[in-house]
């Protein structure tokens, strides 16, 4: 957990012992004789918030006196994680702070293991826009991330007997010492209700919406720090509260319970994240949490930039809205609500300044995934953007007929109502059609929207559809959660690194020097021992570091292909069992993940590796050359100490279904080795890393398509491949369900059936692939060779890259000159 460079001009280690105490005493209101562990965290995290203050003032009115344009990014979710570490780290105090600590008895790293993790998101899509708020603090650019400050985060992951069970989770237990809230920052929001024209002075007729139902949106700002301080930018998270804190009437009249009601209907929309990876909920609840921070951040902006600059004509010169994902794509028709109803502009200027102003980065294909929301309830919940939302959709087809010649089939798919099933809104068409740029984040995913979801509106508006890859922050991904590794690589090639991440490109010179193989392979055995001990505390799993460690650490999806990676297990199982004389490479086969609550087959597949591990951990015949384990709660943290301890990396997704992936990028920084399918930015990782420093398998996106074309039967496929058969008979069969024979039979035959994710018909492609995983690591030195090369080629991978590009061709806030 060090920092290994302290940054210039840091306080003394004395200095920090007194701001430390000083807070325990009068902020925490704690005598350091009786303080407990999260006293002290939270004295601890008190001083270091202190020594961002400055900083955090200074930044921001610096863009007050440059007048430069700020970016807005809107995210329903924001998976944090912890962030002591990442502001000690970033404003390089960890050597002086330890210390402190030290010299009151406390261990910094307890205190860092202490902080919960903020989970507001589900993977991702939200630990993106966590590492995107930190690179656009690094790169200086006036940056706020907006969302909702959910009481609960993703819930917490236990095991009943190998099946998931879901809790809440309590983030906020302890209080939040990094927050502030802003009770000055409040607006009110609206539901319901109906619209009026009303007719001004001047004679003009306005829409006015008056929603019966309000209630309020306050403020909680968390500084988020940049790398050496560059930067404080402000991430806004919305609370929901009631307008009326109780019903005295009520109250009064001894209806104690009712008197509340108002207060808990209100509270109910930021209580709680939804807990659905790619799959859109459908509940009400779910439209209310978009409209409500959609429109909190939305008066928040107008009015600051109402506030700095008078007028709204220069909406587009000055704030730059990018919407993650269509979560919060009810922002198009808000603004146009706010500009043409609230300030009497034009519609078509409006209409301009709006398109101007936002940009829409699309996170999924999957088809499940893209949102859509019933008229009727757009109609109840939100009478005047519906009405927007037509206007703006007749606009669109009207172009569509005229300047494009559209046929009728072209211009259903444009259309912002989905005409099929019961009349819905489609959130994709409206941020499409809002949104001057609609980026993918990996260039497969960026073709493969133009030639699928988004075909005819790319043909329409053809100069939109842009790329931008992923990225991760090198801070959090590989100096903060492998310090070792880190010292190494400034040992090796110096400490410019730290700051321009392209310069681990000269690790290159050094990945085949048997010194600093050897060095760069102790540092990963080191930190296997790491893991290898919470596995034995968290499973009591006794696992060897010398083994191979094969992860494969992400949400439970079919998509995603947990299920071929146990299977392909169960095949090797059987090997070992029918070869006891043969030699095979130990591994330790180590999964984590959550599934939706909702999602039965994740949910199975998480009990069948956990069944799998049960039956193969305990086998003597094993020899220990196989270990099978899954570790609960999945989150930030537990991907920090995973992450650094892996020798192969899975990201097996059926091609063409990943957008992007990220945790394939952590991996990459931390020298492990990819075994992939040519998906998401696998593609782009192929390509910087070299063919020979990564395993390739499997069907391209094309053959995933045709083959689902043709209807293929997969029955064939595993005729064809005996081990898979007989993997897939022990497991249909029961041999890891003694309980329940049954279990597993529909999950199994729906591999026969349909097989709509290729696990069958990857499955011999993938063993042939672990086949070769294993022939390079016999191969010791062509291994660490590979590792190495993987830590010196990411630097295309990083957040600072990507935020750079959307800064320079999305928000034009590349080079600013103040003006
Ligand atoms: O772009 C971030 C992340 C990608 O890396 C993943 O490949 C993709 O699955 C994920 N998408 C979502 C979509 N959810 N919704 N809606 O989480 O985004």
């Amino acid at each position: 957990t060090d920092a290994p460079i302290p940054g210039p001009g840091a306080p003394t280690a004395e200095a920090l012992q007194a701001e430390i105490l000083e807070r325990l005493i009068y902020s925490v209101g704690k005598d350091p004789v009786v303080a407990r562990p999260h006293d002290w965290l939270e004295a601890t995290i008190l001083a270091v918030r202190d020594r961002v203050m400055d900083r955090w003032m200074e930044s921001s009115r610096e863009t007050w006196r440059t007048s430069k344009k700020r970016v807005y990014y809107l995210s329903l979710e924001f998976l944090i994680g912890r962030l002591m570490r990442d502001a000690i780290s970033n404003i390089g105090l960890m050597e002086p702070v330890r210390q402190a600590l030290k010299n009151l008895k406390v261990d910094l790293g307890d205190l860092i293991n202490l902080e919960p993790d903020a989970a507001l998101g589900n993977g991702g899509l939200g630990r993106l826009a966590a590492c995107f708020l930190e690179s656009m603090s690094t790169l200086k650019i006036p940056a706020y991330g907006y969302g909702i400050r959910y009481v609960h985060g993703l819930f917490r992951q236990e095991m009943s007997e190998g099946w998931q069970v879901e809790l809440p989770e309590d983030w906020l237990a302890h209080g939040n010492p990094w927050e502030f809230e802003r009770r000055e920052s409040a607006y009110e929001i609206g539901f319901g209700g109906h619209v009026e024209p009303v007719t001004d002075p001047d004679g003009t007729v306005r829409q006015e919406w008056r929603p019966n139902d309000h209630l309020l949106a306050v403020a909680y700002d968390t500084p988020i720090v940049g790398w050496r301080g560059a930067r404080v930018n402000t991430l806004r998270l919305w609370s929901a509260q009631p307008i009326d804190p109780i019903l005295l009437d009520k109250f009064n009249s001894g209806d104690h319970i009712g008197a509340l009601e108002e207060s808990a209907r209100a509270g109910a929309i930021t209580r709680v994240l939804y807990p659905a990876d790619s799959t859109a909920a459908g509940q009400e609840l779910r439209l209310r949490q978009e409209f409500f921070f959609s429109s909190a951040s939305l008066q928040d902006i107008v009015r600051r930039h109402l506030q700095h600059y008078g007028d709204l004509g220069s909406l587009p010169d000055k704030v730059a809205i990018q919407l993650n994902d269509t979560h919060p794509a009810i922002s198009i028709a808000e603004m146009m609500r706010i500009l043409v109803d609230l300030n009497g502009l034009k519609w078509a200027e409006a209409w301009r300044l709006t398109r101007g102003t936002f940009g829409y980065t699309n996170h999924t294909l999957l088809p499940e995934a893209l949102e859509s929301w019933p008229v009727s309830l757009m109609e109840r919940l939100l009478p005047r953007h519906m009405q927007i939302i037509y206007q703006i959709n007749a606009d669109v087809l009207a172009e569509a007929r005229q300047r494009a010649r559209f046929s009728d089939a072209q211009i259903a798919s444009v259309s912002l109502i989905d005409e099929h099933g019961g009349r819905r809104v489609r959130m994709g068409q409206l941020a499409f059609v809002g949104s001057h740029s609609i980026n993918g984040v990996s260039a497969l995913h960026t073709e493969l929207m133009k030639q699928t979801v988004f075909a005819d509106l790319h043909k329409l508006y053809p100069e939109r559809i842009n790329n931008k890859t992923n990225g991760i922050t090198p801070r959090r991904w590989l100096m903060q959660c492998n310090p070792e590794l880190t010292r190494l690589i400034g040992d090796r090639i110096g400490p410019g690194f730290l700051d321009d991440i392209n310069l681990l490109k000269g690790l290159d010179a050094h990945a085949d020097d048997p010194t600093f193989q050897d060095q760069f392979a102790a540092v990963k055995f080191a930190n296997k021992e790491r893991l290898a001990r919470l596995i034995k505390t968290r499973l009591n799993v006794t696992v060897s570091p010398d083994a191979l460690f094969d992860v494969q650490i992400k949400r439970i999806h079919e998509y995603k292909r947990q299920l071929l990676n146990i299977i392909q297990a169960v095949a090797m199982y059987d090997e070992i069992r029918a070869h006891p004389e043969r030699d095979f490479v130990p591994r330790v086969k180590v999964f984590a993940g959550k599934a939706a609550p909702g999602y039965w087959n994740a949910k199975l597949i998480i009990k069948l590796i956990n069944d799998v591990a049960k039956v193969i951990n305990n086998d003597p015949a094993v020899r220990g050359l196989l270990k099978v384990v899954f570790l609960p709660n999945y989150n930030v943290s537990l991907a920090e100490m995973i992450v650094p301890a892996a020798d192969l990396s899975e990201q097996i997704s059926t091609a063409g279904m990943e957008a992007s992936g990220t945790g394939n990028m952590k991996f990459m920084a931390n020298g492990a080795v990819t075994i992939g399918t040519m998906d998401g930015a696998n593609v782009e990782m192929h390509k910087e890393v070299g063919a020979d420093n990564i395993v390739i398998f499997g069907m391209s996106a094309e053959e995933v398509n045709e083959k689902r074309a043709r209807g293929e039967v997969p029955r064939t496929a595993i005729d064809k491949s005996p081990r898979l058969k007989e993997a897939l008979e022990s497991v249909a069969s029961g041999v890891f369900s003694p309980d329940d024979p049954n279990r597993y039979r529909d999950l199994i035959g729906g591999l026969y059936d349909h097989d709509w994710f290729m696990v069958a018909r990857d499955f011999d492609a993938y063993e042939a692939a672990q086949e070769r995983v294993n022939e390079l690591w016999l191969d010791r030195k062509r291994w660490y060779g590979m590792a190495v090369r993987n830590t010196a080629r990411v630097g295309f991978f990083s957040s600072d890259r990507t935020i750079s590009q959307y800064a320079a061709e999305i928000w034009g806030v590349g080079e600013q000159q103040a003006s």
